[in-house]
């Protein structure tokens, strides 16, 4: 009933390679993303906080390898699908552990790719959290994938390379997969990658729209922060804790650096921060430049109210304690009075209200 080329293992196999390709960057990338949100015992003090565009460069590929794998996979499952109606379903003991891997690896996969590709819409309409979910359904599928591998080693390598012409029907076939990948990616792309922007239309944001020319991922209206107390004041706490005002902060030296917000969610956007370096700050304080820094918004809730930053970061000339972005002064979405930015960080972690900064 499924005699077709369609259905072959030689087509399974060139969409498995491709597929197999753009997981193996999703998976990396996505290792890469959590140690640096969430960064534990001595990784913390290992991370580089260059090169500046690399979290951005990164997370920009997870999202479109990601993105990449839908189609890829939609055309993979439907290639092997008649698999499903095989009889008997079950010949004994090491194909029904096969076939039980291929459901766990199915099943993982596609909530994988389905909660990946809602995260990067911000919608979260289910009751678990996001990113253990995300991370542990990440080795579960890489898991199930490399017993399938090797489970199909040897039907595999017999496929790997064409005997004879393609049929006509696989080439139309994967000619069709190769330009959904290609249009799937040109209008999602653009939301990382800047000479992309013009045909970013599917995707959630444009990079350069946006108060002061730059998304806003929390409002201050979502923060509760849109009012900033009257008599605002950073304080600094470490061995010689002290306080300032805003004159106090400006009297200090000001430094610009170009540096992108590379969210999480996936778009990122490069912008041109002025304030006072973390470091000056930090040294002010007493602190040592192995000091790592805690950060406190003015926020009264929210996951990112609170942020660690190891030493590489803090001590890092680039990491500025932001008062203006593009030559304005931080609207309240942006962060007004002050952010932290950060080279090499993910968006998450570039605090904005920023009210205390204690040294650790
Ligand atoms: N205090 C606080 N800072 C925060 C957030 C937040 O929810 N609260 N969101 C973060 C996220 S997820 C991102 S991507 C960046 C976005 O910065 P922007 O809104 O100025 O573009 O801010 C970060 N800073
Ligand atoms: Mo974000």
């Amino acid at each position: 009933m499924f005699d077709s080329a369609l259905h072959e293992p030689r087509t399974a196999v060139v969409l498995g390679r491709l597929l197999g390709v753009a997981l193996l960057v999703c998976f990396l990338t996505g290792l890469l993303s959590h140690l640096l949100q969430d960064p534990t015992g001595w990784v913390a003090g290992h991370l580089p906080s260059r090169p500046v565009n690399g979290y951005r460069v990164s997370q920009g590929l997870h999202v479109i390898s990601g993105i990449a794998a839908v189609p890829l996979l939609s055309a993979k499952l439907w290639t092997v699908y008649p698999k499903l109606f095989e009889w008997p379903p079950v010949r004994g003991g090491s194909h029904a552990v096969e076939r039980l891997g291929i459901a766990v690896l199915v099943a993982s996969m596609l909530l994988e790719l389905f909660t990946g590709l809602l995260n990067t819409l911000q919608w979260y309409p289910w009751p678990f959290p996001f990113r253990q979910t995300h991370f542990w359904l990440a080795w579960l599928a890489v898991g199930g994938l490399l017993l399938h591998v090797a489970a199909k080693g040897p039907l595999i390598a017999r496929h790997w390379r064409r005997v004879g012409p393609a049929p006509a029907q696989r080439r139309a076939f994967l000619g069709a997969v190769t330009a959904s990948v290609a249009a799937v990616t040109l209008v999602t792309a653009g939301q990382s990658v800047p000479w992309l922007r013009r045909t970013d239309l599917l995707a959630p944001r444009r990079p350069d729209l946006g108060p002061q020319g730059l998304p806003v991922n929390r409002t201050a209206a979502q923060a509760g922060t849109g009012a900033t107390p009257a008599g605002w004041r950073l304080r600094v706490d470490g061995p010689r804790p002290y306080e300032l005002t805003m004159d106090d902060i400006l009297a200090m030296p000001q430094y610009e650096a170009e540096l992108p917000i590379a969210c999480v969610e996936g778009w990122s956007a490069s912008a041109r921060w002025s304030g006072v370096r973390v470091a000056d700050l930090l040294a002010r304080a007493g602190a040592p430049p192995s000091a790592r820094l805690r950060v406190t918004s003015l926020e009264a809730q929210g996951p990112y109210r609170v942020m660690d930053m190891p030493a590489a970061y803090a001590r890092d000339p680039l990491t500025l304690l932001a008062l203006r972005v593009n030559g304005q002064v931080l609207s309240a979405d942006h962060g007004y009075p002050a952010r932290i930015i950060a080279p090499g960080r993910p968006g998450v972690l570039q605090t904005k209200w920023v009210a205390l900064m204690e040294v650790l």
